[in-house]
């Protein structure tokens, strides 16, 4: 029997009454905290910040001590493992990360190289221990991996892309050649996520950054799909006994919601172009939702993030099951200010709200 979470985080992921509304932030550690800037030139560069235990559980706390948040996340890259399977990878200053060489032909994949976590991503699990050692029970710790399809674009384009013409041509040419990139992705990361549980993250987020750039039957076919391949391969208890929820993070993708439910993932991400009030009433009890907000609202004046926040809150309604996140992650120039008028409000806000309302109500479930 999976013992209940304490945690309003955990418990908001398995759409538990909570107190107060939970909330994290994609990217809360980053560039625009200073105290990261810092421990990062220490380091010497982004990955070897990644590869230093020391120092990706000093970022990992930073933004969970500055703010309060209600989850930490691993410090890491989703493209940890494209190199763990064997391709070159580097972060160019102010440009994106190259992948090389990148992947267009059978004899290509034949390249990459079987994954034993412990061995090629020992540092990332020594850094989930010691984050684990420092936060004490006291906040949740989120794992997490990019989707097959998010990591493929990147080892077939071999970097960041706008057009995604050499991975879109595979989809279109040499689609059984994609799908086996897609399972061996797939198979390494329920490996990689698996492990991260075993070392005691206590949730799990597949970031599905660019499946917004498919058609809808081609997102099916093939990111949600290997997306499949992974949770049918997940732990989902974790070595204390408790339940983890696996958060499904979409972007520019919140039509497909009954597929995405379908996965049988515990939490829907979603970006800020999703009504979450239509969304709810869809998803209707099947799954958690997190997020929404628009990043940008984070440039206005705290009146307004005030305001955006309430309106947020008030969409989802008085019911168990939301995590509140931005729509997509944080950036550089934004101003750590607006992030402390940000959680206060969501606090006092989804306080009020429970208030005005009785506390929580039963979400109507949808009869089948
Ligand atoms: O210069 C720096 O210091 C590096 C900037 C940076 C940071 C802070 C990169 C480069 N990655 C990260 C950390 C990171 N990346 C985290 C952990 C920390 C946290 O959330 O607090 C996570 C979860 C990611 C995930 C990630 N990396 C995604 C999926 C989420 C998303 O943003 O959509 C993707 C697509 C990446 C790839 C990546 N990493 C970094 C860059 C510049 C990029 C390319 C983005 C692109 O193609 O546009």
């Amino acid at each position: 029997m999976p013992i209940e979470p304490t945690h309003r985080f955990l418990r908001a992921c398995h759409s538990l009454p909570v107190d107060q509304t939970p909330v994290w932030l994609m990217r809360q550690a980053g560039r625009y905290l200073p105290e990261y800037m810092r421990v990062r030139q220490q380091a010497g560069n982004f990955l070897s910040l990644c590869k230093n235990p020391d120092l990706a559980t000093e970022v990992t706390l930073q933004p969970v001590y500055r703010f309060d948040m209600d989850a930490a996340i691993l410090f890491s890259d989703i493209l940890v493992v494209p190199e763990a399977m064997g391709m070159s990878l580097s972060f160019g200053m102010g440009e994106g990360p190259v992948l090389e060489p990148f992947l267009r032909t059978p004899s290509d994949l034949r390249r990459l190289r079987p994954v034993q976590p412990e061995e090629q991503l020992g540092y990332v699990l020594q850094t989930v221990t010691q984050i684990r050692q420092a936060l004490q029970e006291k906040t949740p710790l989120i794992g997490f991996s990019g989707s097959p399809w998010t990591l493929a674009t990147y080892m077939v384009e071999g970097g960041s892309s706008k057009t995604f013409r050499y991975i879109k041509g595979m989809l279109f040419d040499q689609p059984a050649l994609l799908q086996q990139l897609l399972d061996q992705i797939a198979d390494v990361v329920a490996d990689y996520l698996n492990a991260q549980i075993a070392h005691g993250v206590q949730a799990v987020q597949i970031f599905d950054t660019w499946g917004g750039v498919l058609g809808p039957r081609e997102f099916v076919t093939f990111s949600l799909r290997s997306i499949q391949r992974i949770i049918d391969r997940l732990q989902r208890v974790g070595p204390d006994g408790q339940t983890v929820p696996i958060i499904l993070f979409f972007f520019f993708f919140g039509s497909m919601l009954e597929e995405m439910i379908g996965t049988g993932c515990d939490v829907i991400g979603l970006d800020w172009t999703t009504h979450l009030a239509t969304a709810r009433h869809q998803v209707a009890a099947r799954a958690a939702l997190q997020g929404n907000l628009d990043p940008a609202v984070l440039y206005a004046t705290p009146d307004i993030v005030r305001h955006q926040v309430r309106q947020l809150l008030q969409d989802y309604g008085p019911y168990p099951g939301h995590v509140f996140n931005l729509g997509h992650g944080m950036a550089q120039d934004m101003d750590p200010g607006r992030v402390v008028d940000l959680v206060r409000a969501v606090r006092e806000e989804s306080r009020l709200l429970l208030q005005q309302n009785g506390g929580m109500q039963r979400i109507q479930e949808k009869r089948p």
